[in-house]
């Protein structure tokens, strides 16, 4: 699914940076939909929502969403697709209807933070999982 993510990011930002607009607009929407059918799209829409993270406290800053597990953070991008957002989460929405397991350590490990269902956390800093140490997040 990242693959397909990146792909699809990848088309949208060479359409801007080229600043052509009706040929690569049909391009974005080919990406798009390579993007949602190769993937595990059904899954997503199964269950519904997401669990988005973000960089600072009260929901700030850049945000990562996930539809499903993600054992190490250490690959993963904030939404400026630039900077690493391992050890740098602060709050988060859980907007699906399941438990999310957020742990500090990359592979399900370290200290722990269990994100119920449709709810949210604005900030880390008072839980056992403290601010900015998220490194893994488990859809239960
Ligand atoms: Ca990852
Ligand atoms: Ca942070
Ligand atoms: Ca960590």
């Amino acid at each position: 699914m990242r693959n397909g993510l990146l792909t699809t990011a990848a088309a949208i930002t060479a359409a801007v940076v080229l600043g052509v607009t009706a040929p690569t607009a049909t391009a974005v929407d080919q990406a798009r939909t390579t993007a949602a059918t190769a993937s595990d799209a059904s899954e997503a829409s199964m269950h519904g929502g997401s669990l988005t993270v973000y960089e600072d406290s009260n929901f700030g800053g850049r945000k990562k969403s996930f539809t499903r597990s993600d054992s190490n953070l250490a690959d993963n991008l904030w939404s400026d697709g630039r900077t690493n957002m391992n050890d740098s989460a602060s709050s988060m929405k859980n907007t699906t209807s399941d438990d999310w397991k957020l742990t500090s350590d990359a592979g399900f490990h370290g200290d722990v933070y269990f994100a119920q269902p449709h709810s949210t956390d604005k900030k880390f800093s008072d839980n056992d999982l403290g601010n900015d140490e998220l490194s893994a997040v488990r859809r239960l």
